[in-house]
């Protein structure tokens, strides 16, 4: 069987690609079961030739398409792509695990699959294999499974015999042969991270990634950059974060298991910059401490690495950040959010105090590391005032990087929930694809604060920090300012003067 799995392109998210790590797993395992898997990451390939011209080209089988809530619309037009040639189409990701049945009532849509899917995949080829007799048989003349369609055709769905044992994959969304709609128990949380393969980090074409940062100094613009995943889960429920996938349990992999992958990228596939993208890589403090104690034993520190977003300011102190420094690590994330300490406890539920902030960056500024911060505007029950605190603190911390994020409700959040009961977003009729973080527009109005106000201080706050005089001289004497200078043009005319993204272009 062959099979592709595919990653459709968020419009807004243009400023970094990175590779997708949950095709890269599901690749792993279904190379380490014997199965041949291509990769197709329209955030990369897309330049070069469509989706349709690629599925054109190669005949599959299996054609798999991940989906955070922004891409559900483009991954359902793909699905009608791979539909229309014949494969049977499998979703998976964040958004299919929060609403599996709206994408099971797609006639494109054969199979969801919810939650980590590394073993429901496997179990799925398996059940394809005993369900031969409905796959329909391969046309003679392409040798295409299924039957490709013409234009005019309908898609139709895949309806699946349980005979094969389709009823029995935990995780998995199916139609039986009447063609009703079965959701199978969910699958508990994979509970041994060193038991699952490493993801196939070398069927990525890396060379087409950007690196990690591309808003900041220091790191190679043409990284070879790869990200890795050290733990999953986290413990904490900030009221805005979406995390269907990786769940509220946080699960550790073993330092000699991270170790062993992080070889393979510096030594084997030539990696000179590693992203850690761990919803929170530092909640168990000491095995972060082993983890660097490990990096610098095995002289694997040469190569820079950066928590891309999972810092969290508590949980911290100067020796973790002495010996990150020491193991290589050039930049630290750290999600802030907000500079009132009332927003922090009874709104973002954060966990965290504006203290614990202070005292983080100044561990990590203190150990010569880079330090990134983010911030949120217009969470429901956000005032001027809590922003105007925001944009203080932001100042006062004084990160080399700031990201200033307008809240964006994801389904499943406790932010969701309350905009839901005041009538702000509805599961029913929304328009997935205008829900994005990485946007200049406030995406609701929350009592008696307007969308207006909220990008009026969202704007203000890019000014405020990157128009500093100081800011201003790092960025003018920096060697590679004249070489991005178009893209300096176009983040200012979005973030700072407040032209939309097309205007701004
Ligand atoms: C690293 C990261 C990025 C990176 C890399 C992108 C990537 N897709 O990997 C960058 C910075 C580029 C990025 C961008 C975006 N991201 Co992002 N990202 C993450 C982060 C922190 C880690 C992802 C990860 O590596 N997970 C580990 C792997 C193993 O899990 P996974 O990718 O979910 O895959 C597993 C399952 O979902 C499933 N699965 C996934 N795909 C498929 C496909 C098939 C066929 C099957 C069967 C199964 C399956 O199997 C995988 C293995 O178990 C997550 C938070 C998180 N912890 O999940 C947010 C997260 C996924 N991102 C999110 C969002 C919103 C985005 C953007 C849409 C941002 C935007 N513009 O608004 C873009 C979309 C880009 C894209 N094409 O996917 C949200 C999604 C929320 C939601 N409800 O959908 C998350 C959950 C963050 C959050 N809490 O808000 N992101
Ligand atoms: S924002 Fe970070 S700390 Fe908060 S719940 Fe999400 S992953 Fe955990």
């Amino acid at each position: 069987m062959r099979i592709l799995l595919a990653s459709p392109e968020s419009g807004v998210w243009n400023s970094r690609k990175h590779i997708h790590m949950g095709l890269g797993y599901l690749a792993g395992a279904l190379l380490a079961h014997g199965y041949q898997v291509d990769l197709w990451d329209a955030a990369v390939e897309e330049d070069l030739e469509s989706f349709d011209e690629r599925l054109a080209r190669d005949l599959y089988d299996i054609v798999g398409i991940s989906a955070p809530t922004p891409l559900i619309v483009s991954a359902w037009e793909a699905a009608e792509s791979a539909k229309k040639q014949g494969a049977t189409t499998i979703f998976g990701g964040p958004h299919l695990t929060l609403m599996p049945h709206e994408s099971m009532q797609k006639p494109q849509v054969d199979l969801v699959v919810r939650g980590e899917a590394e073993q429901t995949i496997i179990e799925i080829m398996h059940a394809l294999e005993r369900d031969r007799g409905t796959l329909g048989s391969r046309d003679k003349d392409t040798g295409k499974q299924g039957r490709a369609l013409s234009d005019s055709q309908p898609v139709t769905p895949r309806l699946f015999d349980p005979n094969a044992g389709w009823g029995d994959i935990l995780g998995l969304s199916w139609r039986d042969l009447q063609g009703k709609i079965h959701h199978n128990p969910d699958r508990p949380l994979a509970d041994d991270l060193d038991a699952i393969p490493f993801p196939a980090h070398h069927l990525f074409k890396i060379e087409r990634y950007t690196n990690l940062n591309p808003l900041t100094d220091g790191l190679d613009p043409k990284a070879r950059a790869y990200t890795i995943v050290t733990s999953r889960g986290c413990p904490y429920k900030c009221t805005y974060c979406s995390k269907p996938i990786t769940g509220d349990t946080w699960r550790g992999r073993s330092v000699d298991n991270v170790i062993a992958e992080w070889r393979w990228l510096v030594e084997e596939l030539g990696a000179t910059e590693i992203g850690v993208t761990d919803d929170i890589w530092n909640l168990d403090r000491t095995r972060a401490k082993d983890l660097c104690r490990a990096l610098i034993d095995n002289r694997l520190n040469h190569v820079p690495w950066v928590t891309i977003h999972g810092m969290k300011v508590n949980n911290t102190d100067q020796e973790l950040f002495d010996l990150m420094k020491a193991a290589g690590c050039k930049r630290v994330g750290f999600g802030v959010e907000n500079g009132d300490d009332w927003m922090l406890r009874h709104v973002i539920k954060k966990g965290q105090t504006v203290d614990m902030a202070r005292q983080a960056f100044g561990w990590a500024k203190k150990a010569k590391l880079q330090t990134m911060g983010f911030f949120i505007f217009g969470m429901p029950g956000e005032t001027e005032e809590s922003m105007e605190k925001t944009i203080q603190l932001a100042l006062e911390l004084d990160p080399d990087l700031a990201h200033f994020l307008m809240a964006a409700p994801f389904p499943g959040t406790e932010m969701w929930e309350i905009l839901e009961k005041h009538g702000q977003v509805f599961s029913h009729n929304m328009d997935w694809s205008q829900i994005a973080i990485q946007d200049d527009k406030a995406h609701f109005a929350f009592g008696d604060l307007d969308t207006e106000t909220v990008e009026r201080k969202w704007h203000e706050a890019h000014r405020r920090f990157y128009l500093r005089p100081k800011r201003i001289a790092r960025i003018v004497t920096r060697g590679d300012t004249w070489r991005r200078f178009p893209y300096y043009v176009k983040a200012a005319g979005s973030m700072l003067l407040g032209l939309g993204e097309r205007e701004a272009a």
